[in-house]
């Protein structure tokens, strides 16, 4: 249900960026926007594009892996996905809510940032809001005097969980919304409450579903002022959908795409609107509808006027619906192992939305399945099955890719060199069925392809191959067994840099895409 509107950059300081542990020869300008000039030949915008870095921000944001979504509100109780906005507070009444049962839950089981939907299309606050009556303060819980944004970040805070805030900007039931100064506002004024009264907030979520409010009157949205206001209050803050630094995968599957390119087109924002505004915000629109099937080839980035950061988080329920229903039942763990592979291990930040029921708890059989999984991602992927294998081949830091350590990494030994093969040799044959690739991507996302062989009967056999790379690519086949595994990187836009290698036995599920 997301449109696709402008996209903002952040801060747009040219960081020179120090080098990392291995390559300290390293010269070129980072930035997370850039911008292309009519004499930039076709070689120089592969280049140009191959220096985009993430923010700060972006950075730490993708580093999280998993993230979870709590809808929770009025719609829990009318068995709606879409409230109406004419909703009676007194429905809102759960009987035996326990937010930090939600937080710990999906802290155990791996998750590192939680978002709330302080309001949904509904216009109902979960928070008692000064801009509406429509909120928890006019519901029976707690007679009235209960915050559920208050509960939500404190329980944060106590299991040492990240913490973000949906706030739908359609509001169905708010008097003003479609007028639109008013709006705006209000909305100001109620992202003023969240992001001044609970402490830390790493994400603000803006959904891009739209539509009429009580007036039937459409609302015109001043994004920027929004931005402005979060930069402000919450710095650290990603904005994320209708917002500059996270984008919306293009799907609700939990399915990201097989070739993901972190750096997309603008458009032509000149130098100078920049430096102008270097301080506030620049609005970026994407080139082309981020639904595409590719949105960063050199194909796509060609005639870009500009390129930026601007990565993908893959939403997906556990339940078919985003609000709790008992007749709906969360999905199996093979699945969520088959939806972690394709959005993780796709270049993305997953985002699982766990909907608690009635009662304001997460269900038994959700906790069941997420405990499971939690373990068995925890127990796969720290146990790489390479390590200790002799590496060799092209390069400098071939150790580092087995090192555990994000921050070092491998490279070729000359920016031209944009192949390479990379050769793992084990003392005794090992048994796998996935593979896991990191890019060093704090300096940019470069690899456009590469085959992972194995060595079987005397001659090279393909286990997998891929496109991009980027923070984390996972491919998951058949059970491979072989002491010997190449990494061939077939074409890159700039030196490749990898951070680590890896090869992992998950428990067998099938995959849907
Ligand atoms: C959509 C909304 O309309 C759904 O209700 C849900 O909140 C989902 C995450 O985003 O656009």
């Amino acid at each position: 249900m997301k449109s696709v509107l402008p996209v903002v950059a952040i801060s747009i300081l040219l960081a020179f960026i120090g080098c990392s542990t291995v390559n300290q020869t390293d010269k070129l300008n980072y930035s997370n926007v850039v911008f292309i000039d009519s004499t930039d030949t076709q070689t120089d915008i592969v280049r140009k594009a191959a220096t985009v870095r993430p923010s700060d921000k972006q950075l730490t944001w993708q580093k999280y892996e998993l993230t979870a979504f709590f809808h929770f509100g009025v719609n829990t109780f009318t068995g709606r996905e879409w409230g109406t906005g004419d909703e009676d507070p007194a429905i809102f009444n759960p009987t035996d809510l326990d937010v930090e049962q939600w937080v710990k839950t999906m802290k155990d089981a791996g998750f590192k940032l939680a978002i709330l939907t302080a309001k949904h299309h509904d216009g109902f606050c979960l928070w008692p809001s000064e801009q509406t009556e429509h909120s928890i303060k006019n519901s029976p819980y707690q007679d009235g005097e209960g915050d559920l944004v208050r509960e939500f970040t404190d329980a944060c805070k106590k299991y040492g969980m990240k913490a973000g805030i949906y706030l739908s900007p359609w509001d169905m039931n708010h008097p003003t919304y479609g007028d639109s100064p008013a709006y705006n506002e209000v909305f100001r004024q109620q992202l003023t409450e969240l992001l001044s009264n609970y402490g830390p907030i790493d994400e603000v979520w803006f959904d891009g579903a739209n539509g009429e409010g009580p007036n039937g009157k459409v609302q015109e949205y001043d994004f920027p002022s929004y931005y402005k206001l979060i930069n402000e209050l919450q710095p650290n803050a990603v904005i994320a959908i209708m917002g500059p630094d996270v984008r919306w995968v293009g799907t609700e599957t939990g399915y990201g795409r097989l070739t993901e390119w972190s750096v997309v087109p603008t458009d032509g924002t000149t130098i100078d609107k920049v430096a102008a505004e270097s301080q506030n915000q620049v609005s970026f629109a994407p080139k082309k509808d981020l639904r595409g099937e590719d949105l960063g080839s050199r194909e796509v980035i060609k005639d870009a006027s500009g390129l930026v950061w601007y990565p993908a988080e893959t939403d997906v329920s556990i339940r078919q619906g985003w609000f709790f229903h008992e007749d709906q039942e969360p999905k199996s763990l093979e699945k969520l192992l088959d939806i972690y592979v394709s959005s993780v291990g796709r270049n993305g930040v997953l985002l699982l939305n766990v909907p608690p029921d009635k009662r304001g708890r997460i269900h038994e059989s959700d906790s069941l399945v997420l405990a499971e999984f939690g373990k068995v991602i925890n127990e796969v992927f720290s146990n790489n099955l390479i390590n200790g294998a002799e590496v060799s081949g092209d390069g400098k830091g071939l150790h580092t890719l087995l090192d555990d350590d994000f921050d070092s990494y491998w490279t070729t030994e000359s920016e031209s060199d944009t192949t390479a093969t990379l050769e793992f040799t084990a003392e005794s044959p090992v048994q796998f069925n996935t593979v896991q690739l990191q890019e060093y991507i704090t300096l940019g996302q470069r690899v456009e392809s590469f085959v992972v062989e194995y060595w079987s009967e005397n001659e090279w056999k393909v286990a997998g191959e891929g496109t991009t790379i980027g923070y984390k690519r996972i491919l998951h086949f058949d059970p491979i067994i072989s002491s010997k595994i190449r990494l061939r990187i077939t074409s890159s836009r700039l030196n490749p840099r990898l951070s680590s290698f890896g090869l992992f036995s998950m428990p067998e599920f099938k995959s849907a895409l």
